[in-house]
Order: C-alpha cells, then structure tokens, then sequence
C-alpha cells in the first residue's frame, strides 16, 4: 500500500477504520499489522469470532475476488494468506479454549490435489471452540490417508475440504471407497469449501455439505446428537 501508512498507528484508529485498514494490511500481505490489528481489537473486547469472521475473513473476501479477476496473483495471494494464517494464530487459543467435555470426534483433511488449507484451519479451530476432538491431516490427502486415520483414530465425523473445481470429485473417490469396504455407515461425512453446494454435497453421498466453519459446528452437533439417540434408542 502507499508510503503513507508507515506512519499509520493502528491503535489510534476507531474500529470502524482500523478494520478497513486491516483488510488492507491483509491484502498486501502485512503479517506483523495484521496480527497488531487482531491484538488492538481483541483488546477492545472484541470476541475472537467476531474478529476472525469481519476482520480476517472479510479481508480474505476481497484478496479472493481480486485473484478471481486476475487482480492478484498466486505469490501475493500467498503473502495474504500467510498474515491471514498468523492473525488466526492468536485467535485459535481463544477459540479453542473450552472446559466442557468433548462432544464427539472429526478427523479432517483438505482432498488429494488440493492446497488450500485456510478454510479447513478454520472449521478445526471453530470445531475445537465447540468442543470436539479434532485430528487434522493436513492437505493433499489422499484415499489411504483418510482411511488409515478413520482405523487409527475412531472418529464420529469425517471432514473433507476442497477449494478447487478440479479436486473437489475426489471426495466421491473418498466416499466410493468407504462404501465398497462396508464402512459408509460408520462415519458422518461432512464436505466443505467454496466451490461446493449442497447439491453437490448430496450427489457424492454426503451426510452434509457445509457453507462455512459455523455451519460446520452446528451440523457436526446436530447429526452426534441424531447419533447419540440412535445408539441409545437401538
Ligand atoms: Co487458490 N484458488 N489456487 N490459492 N485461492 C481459489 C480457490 C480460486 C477460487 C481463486 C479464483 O480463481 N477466484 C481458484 C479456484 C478456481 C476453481 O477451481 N474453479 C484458485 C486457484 C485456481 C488456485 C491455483 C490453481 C492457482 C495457480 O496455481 N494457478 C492454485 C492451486 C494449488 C493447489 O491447490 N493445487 C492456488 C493456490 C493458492 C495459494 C497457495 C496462493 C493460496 C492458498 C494458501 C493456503 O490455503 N494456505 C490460495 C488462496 C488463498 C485462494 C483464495 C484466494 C482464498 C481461499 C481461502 O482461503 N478463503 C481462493 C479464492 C476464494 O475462495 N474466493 C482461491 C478463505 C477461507 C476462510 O474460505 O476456504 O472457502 P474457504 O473456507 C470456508 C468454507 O468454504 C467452509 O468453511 C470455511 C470457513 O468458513 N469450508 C468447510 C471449507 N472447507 C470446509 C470443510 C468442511 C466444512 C466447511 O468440512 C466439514
């Protein structure tokens, strides 16, 4: 941004310029003044959902649209994500932080092909603040990964995330794969990322397609306590 702002101090502005100037910060890939905006608001009471959804989030809004109309491009996009990666850095503590009993388990995983990692970074934070146990693979997992985890780990929820168009059949391949060992049943497959939607979601045999990490939470809760009565009916 312009040479003007090296003499900006960001804990003078009001809330209603400082988050502009955050989304800012964030686009031209400011780590250090993204993460001082997250501490500023954070100081001001904000709640730490509240800063990641309008001012991180937001922010990464506007880098999107400008990459999707050849604004931006993939290494300033990659600065971008790294100050969005360290703001949500001091946030997922807070996020996190919860005495309450676990409400039940997710493994997660970004699909074979993909790196796009943000999106589920932010459902396992969100998850992890809403009380379950989450085991996160990581990106570019693969079929055999997802399946080692789900023996290894026992988990009530699968995850899969994909922000790509040419990545996101994979989680069919995932799903496919589950049913033809006899092992559909034993799992809540909840699918997310920007290119996909319910429609999708339902086609690929989903128990769920989930808008973003709030919706991920509320459906994660809803279909364990489906499956809590179950058990405890049958
Ligand atoms: Co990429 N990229 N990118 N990129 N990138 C997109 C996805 C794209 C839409 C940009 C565009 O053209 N407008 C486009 C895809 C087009 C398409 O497929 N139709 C694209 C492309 C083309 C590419 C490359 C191919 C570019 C290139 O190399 N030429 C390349 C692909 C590399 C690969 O994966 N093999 C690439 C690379 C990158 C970077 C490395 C530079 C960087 C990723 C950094 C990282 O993640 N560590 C990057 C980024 C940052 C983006 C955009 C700008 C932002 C994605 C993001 O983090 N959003 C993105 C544009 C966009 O989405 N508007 C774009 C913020 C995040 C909070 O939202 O991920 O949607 P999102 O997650 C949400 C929900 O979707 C949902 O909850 C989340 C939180 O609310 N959700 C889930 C997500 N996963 C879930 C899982 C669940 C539940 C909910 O499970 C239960």
């Amino acid at each position: 941004m312009a040479e003007d702002d090296d003499d900006l101090i960001l804990s003078d502005l009001p809330d209603e310029e400082l988050v502009p100037q955050m989304h800012d910060d964030l686009y031209d890939g400011l780590k250090d003044e993204v993460v001082e905006g997250v501490e500023i608001l954070l100081e001001r009471g904000w709640t730490p959902y509240r800063v990641l959804t309008e001012a991180l989030v937001a922010g990464m809004t506007i880098v999107g649209n400008d990459f999707r109309d050849g604004i931006l491009f993939v290494p300033e996009v990659l600065l971008a994500a790294n100050a969005m990666k360290a703001g949500m850095g001091i946030l997922k503590p807070l996020l996190v932080e919860t005495g309450a009993p676990k409400l039940g388990k997710m493994v997660i995983g970004t699909v074979k092909g993909d790196i796009h990692d943000i999106g589920k970074n932010l459902v396992s934070m969100m998850m992890e603040g809403a009380g379950f146990e989450v085991v996160d693979l990581g990106i570019n997992t693969d079929v055999d990964e997802y399946l080692g985890a789900l023996e290894k780990e026992r988990p009530d929820i699968l995850g899969m995330s994909a922000l790509l168009t040419t990545t996101m059949p994979y989680m069919k391949v995932v799903i496919d794969t589950l049913t033809e060992k006899g092992l559909r049943d034993d799992y809540i497959v909840l699918v997310g990322g920007a290119p996909l939607n319910e429609e999708f979601g339902r086609a690929i045999g989903a128990d769920a397609y989930c808008r973003d990490a709030a919706v991920a939470v509320e459906t994660a809760k809803a279909f364990v306590a489906r499956k809590h009565n179950q058990a405890a009916a049958g």
